[in-house]
């Protein structure tokens, strides 16, 4: 009987999961317990750690209000960092604690950063009782599966500014997400000074998707340097898109001699690549983009041109151009740009990004990544890869974190009946696009984007973002074979709790089950306006 019972408590031991999200690869409970205190004392090499411990000392500070001083010797409580030269991939870390002592290893300060997270996420869960964390000790070996992973914010529709966007660093980080793809230019306001073309924000900063008389707003190249430097301290690289050339009415508002024009429902959409200014303007932008941000990538968008370059049809110089390259219909008007900018970005030695729609173009597949968006057709994926294309996917289902998450929710885009529920983006990437022939890393991995036409409000962008930001880090870092839904529900459960002592509007996807353990969303939303109920506009193309 004795052994029975044993047995079956260290089964239950094996069996206890491990609250983190992302799941690590391997993680086993250790039967001890370590007491996390004012005398807990870090210990790190020099020159190779700085960063991670600064990160977990200003984090347990600011969640636990306890401080946690450097010091050279082993205490009895001890948490200390390694970098390793052999044993450990180069994404991969260590986390092993017991009693006394808790050691992140790594071969990188980077990957000793995401181990630093997974002990955050521990110390996080855990009570404060009598001044003491009572950590439970476990050992966890760990890796990334995706390199690349990702989430977008749209701030020309809606911006929110530096607090909101370093609020979302911040849940990045902690979820081990690590490129902030940030698109700062469209149809209702360009957000990012330029100093040669200051009209660009004067101008072009003025309006949003709701109210296209609002005051200017839009980050300076000191609020850009502040946001990277914020971001680099998590190990997240951040990447900005200048779209073009659709998507371009504020900057044409701004300056018009570059405008290419537009089509009724679309009016100034785009530059005109029928001049050669055009393509000199846009070079010095870049230019200035690429001094800013280290990230040695530029999204150049590409997307939706056909939604407004009808006035390309009946422009002189854009009629000129096609008569020149013997261009037969817009589409080559379109590559022919696309591949000009891509020299521009090549000679600043920076990789290009682009929407799907540069699959057809005659870019560099070397130096080119595309982002495949069209859900709805998986032949252009298909063809990406052929090619030879780097890729991230962060197709509209699931990954649109605009989308409603199902019939009943009001905030979020209503687009042609389709939702985007917690499940799916859990379990993306399906089994189909991971058996699709490729290149070993032609895929980077994946991204979710935030569009914001629906979203007027932070309330309205925790909605959408919580708990679907959890899921979409589990996918992007756990292999699709450890992934496992209740699981995951599971150790959700505990994040929740920390989403609401930050003050997020989240969603909570177990209510009404178990609504008195939370606070109650449902409710909360009905006093909310009702988002616009935005129409598909490639749907009403057809
Ligand atoms: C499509 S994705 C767009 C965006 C919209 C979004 C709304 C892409 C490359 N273009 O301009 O904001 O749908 O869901």
């Amino acid at each position: 009987m004795g052994a029975v019972l044993i047995f079956a408590s260290q089964f239950g031991l094996a069996q206890e999961r491990v609250p983190l999200i992302p799941k690590p690869v391997k993680a086993i409970k250790q039967s001890s317990v370590f007491n996390l205190d004012k005398h807990t004392a870090i210990n790190a090499g020099i020159g190779n750690s700085e960063k991670a411990v600064y990160y977990l000392q200003t984090e347990v500070l600011k969640h636990k209000l306890i401080s946690l001083s450097i010091s050279p010797q082993q205490t009895a409580s001890t948490i200390k960092f390694t970098i390793v030269t052999n044993g450990i991939k180069n994404n991969g870390y260590q986390l092993l604690m017991s009693e006394n002592l808790i050691e992140i290893k790594a071969a990188n300060e980077e990957a000793l950063f995401l181990g630093t997270v997974s002990l955050l996420q521990l110390i996080r869960q855990t009570p404060i009782v009598n001044q003491k964390i009572a950590l439970n000790c476990w050992n966890i070996a760990d890796e990334a599966y995706f390199g690349w992973r990702g989430f977008m914010l749209d701030e020309s529709r809606h911006f929110f500014g530096k607090k909101k966007v370093k609020e979302i660093l911040d849940w990045m980080a902690f979820y081990k997400l690590n490129k902030f793809h940030w698109h700062l230019t469209d149809q209702p306001g360009w957000r990012i000074e330029i100093k040669a073309y200051p009209r660009l924000t004067l101008v072009g900063g003025i309006g949003n998707h709701t109210d296209p008389a609002a005051p200017a707003q839009y980050y300076t190249q000191e609020d850009i340097k502040e946001i990277i430097r914020y971001a680099a301290d998590r190990f997240i690289e951040v990447i900005p898109e200048i779209d073009m050339p659709g998507h371009a009415t504020a900057a044409n508002l701004a300056y018009p001699e570059f405008s290419g024009g537009g089509s009724p429902k679309y009016p100034e959409f785009t530059f005109n690549p029928g001049k050669e200014e055009t393509y000199q303007y846009l070079t010095n932008i870049l230019k200035e983009v690429d001094a800013l941000f280290p990230s040695q990538m530029i999204h150049l968008g590409a997307d939706e041109v056909h939604f407004g370059n009808q006035n390309w049809n009946t422009d002189a110089s854009v009629q000129k151009l096609m008569k020149d390259k013997k261009f037969n219909d817009l589409k080559e008007v379109e590559n022919y740009f696309i591949e000009r900018m891509a020299d521009s970005l090549k000679m600043m030695n920076n990789e290009v990004l682009g929407w799907d729609e540069v699959v057809e173009s005659k870019l560099s597949t070397k130096n080119t990544t595309v982002f495949w968006w069209r859900h709805d057709k998986p032949e252009v994926l298909k063809k990406a890869l052929e090619k030879g294309f780097k890729v991230v996917l962060c197709p509209r289902l699931p990954l649109y974190f605009d989308f409603v998450q199902d019939s009943t929710h009001r905030i979020g885009r209503k687009w042609a009946g389709a939702f985007v529920p917690l499940e799916s983006v859990y379990s993306f990437p399906s089994s189909e696009i991971n058996d699709l022939p490729k290149e070993k890393n032609q895929i980077r991995g994946i991204q979710a984007n935030l569009w914001t036409e629906s979203v007027t409000t932070v309330q309205q962008m925790d909605y959408l973002m919580f708990p679907r930001i959890a899921a979409l880090a589990e996918s992007a870092w756990t292999a699709p074979s450890e992934k496992e839904f209740s699981g995951f529900q599971q150790r959700l459960k505990s994040h929740l709790k920390l989403y609401a002592s930050a003050g997020l509007y989240y969603f909570n996807p177990f209510y009404p089950k178990n609504s008195a353990e939370f606070l109650n969303p449902a409710q909360r939303e009905n006093q909310l306006p009702d988002s616009e109920d935005l129409t598909n506009q490639e749907q009403q193309k057809k």
